[in-house]
């Protein structure tokens, strides 16, 4: 039997990666896409074929966390084996610009898939697997390193609406007796991460640095430290915690962390950059209330799951530098041609 999954946010960093693994393991991967007025597919066309065509197996719904009704056709429909909820506003900064929307999204949004999972599993007797992506974010300013014990601390109105779905997924556990999964994952990168979170700022702006597109990059608060891993590696982690026995909750983390700072000094020294002649404070990119130090410690994963991170920080810093130079010189090569398009998403980078 090929099993089924659904995932919500496919379009986003850790949608594409988790639709290629489980693509890989034979599934057929249905995911919940927002209608946009421009193509908001990028991350997940190479996987993608026209329903025609033998054997494709990757299948898009419209729908939206804002939308109930929509959440519960869309899972009776699909009829899926594992649920993997990752929409979401996932911007830290924006959720203090947009915060009734990052609840309702976040928050609500994820009780409203539980509602419909909890209603479709007592209608139809099937075993659906919810796994509910939780976020480092939650512990906010708990001192390092956090574990599952760590109590949350959430400094931002996403880490709150997070911490609200991480609770509304354990009493789903508790309540009904559904296979609910709580991951709470630190900080994931890779060349496929949205371009206002600091990582692929950096790399993006280091890479058009090199080839003489832009000259500096506005950065807020360099001295704040993240756990970062490869978000390739933690989708594993995910699947991994649906396949145990019992359902649970577990952090996934790197256990060291960085300081923006070296992230920078890292990024720009792969290119032979000095960072300091272009880096410039921009008080925009500070948050109202800042997490100082995030650093997981994931020995339950490890031992429970059997899973640990097969990419080191500098590793992954250089991966994505290789990628974002690469798009600066195409970027480049096309406005010698003649092609002077604006940075893509130039409007928008103002907010991260
Ligand atoms: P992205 O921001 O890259 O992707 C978010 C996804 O959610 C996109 O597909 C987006 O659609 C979709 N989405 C946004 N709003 C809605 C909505 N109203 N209804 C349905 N879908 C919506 O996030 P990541 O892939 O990085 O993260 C995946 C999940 O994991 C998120 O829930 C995030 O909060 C959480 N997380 C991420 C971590 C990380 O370091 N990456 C760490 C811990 C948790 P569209 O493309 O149309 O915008
Ligand atoms: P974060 O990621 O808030 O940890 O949330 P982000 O990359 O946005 O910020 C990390 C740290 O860098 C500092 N910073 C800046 N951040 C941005 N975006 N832009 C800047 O210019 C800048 N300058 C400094 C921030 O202040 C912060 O301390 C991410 C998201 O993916 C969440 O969805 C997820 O839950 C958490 O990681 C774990």
């Amino acid at each position: 039997m090929v099993k089924r999954a659904l995932i919500t946010g496919i379009t986003g960093q850790d949608g594409a990666y988790l639709t290629e693994f489980l693509l890989a393991k034979g599934y057929a991967v249905h995911g919940m896409l927002r209608r946009a007025s421009s193509f908001n597919t990028d991350r997940i066309d190479h996987l993608y074929h026209d329903p025609h065509v033998k054997g494709a197996n990757l299948t898009l719904h419209y729908g939206d966390l804002a939308d109930g009704t929509v959440l519960r056709r869309v899972l009776e429909k699909v009829e899926p084996d594992e649920v993997y909820n990752l929409g979401a506003q996932s911007h830290v900064k924006v959720s203090f610009e947009v915060p009734e929307y990052t609840a309702d999204v976040d928050a609500l949004g994820t009780l409203r898939a539980l509602e419909a999972l909890r209603d479709h599993v007592a209608h139809s007797g099937r075993q659906v697997r919810f796994y509910q992506a939780g976020s480092s974010e939650m512990f906010g300013g708990a001192k390092p390193p956090q574990n599952e014990k760590t109590p949350f601390e959430p400094r931002s109105p996403y880490a709150a609406s997070k911490a609200a779905a991480h609770w509304y997924a354990v009493n789903y556990r508790e309540a009904y007796n559904l296979f609910i999964c709580n991951g709470i994952l630190f900080n994931h990168e890779s060349p496929r991460r949205g371009e206002t979170f600091v990582s692929r700022k950096v790399t993006r702006a280091a890479g058009r640095i090199k080839e003489g597109l832009q000259d500096k990059l506005f950065l807020g608060n360099l001295e704040a430290r993240r756990d970062w891993g490869f978000a390739g590696d933690y989708v594993e982690a995910m699947w991994l915690m649906l396949q145990q026995v019992k359902p649970d909750d577990y952090v996934v983390a790197t256990g060291a962390s960085h300081s923006v700072r070296q992230l920078v000094e890292i990024a720009f020294g792969e290119l032979g950059l000095d960072w300091q002649k272009h880096v410039e404070l921009d008080a925009r990119y500070l948050r109202p209330t800042e997490v100082d130090a995030l650093e997981g410690d994931a020995s339950k994963a490890r031992k429970l799951l059997g899973w640990q991170p097969k990419m080191d920080f500098a590793t992954l810093i250089k991966l994505m530098v290789t990628h974002d130079l690469d798009l600066a010189q195409q970027e480049k090569t096309l406005r010698r041609a003649g092609y002077e398009s604006p940075a893509r998403g130039a409007a928008s980078t103002g907010v991260g």
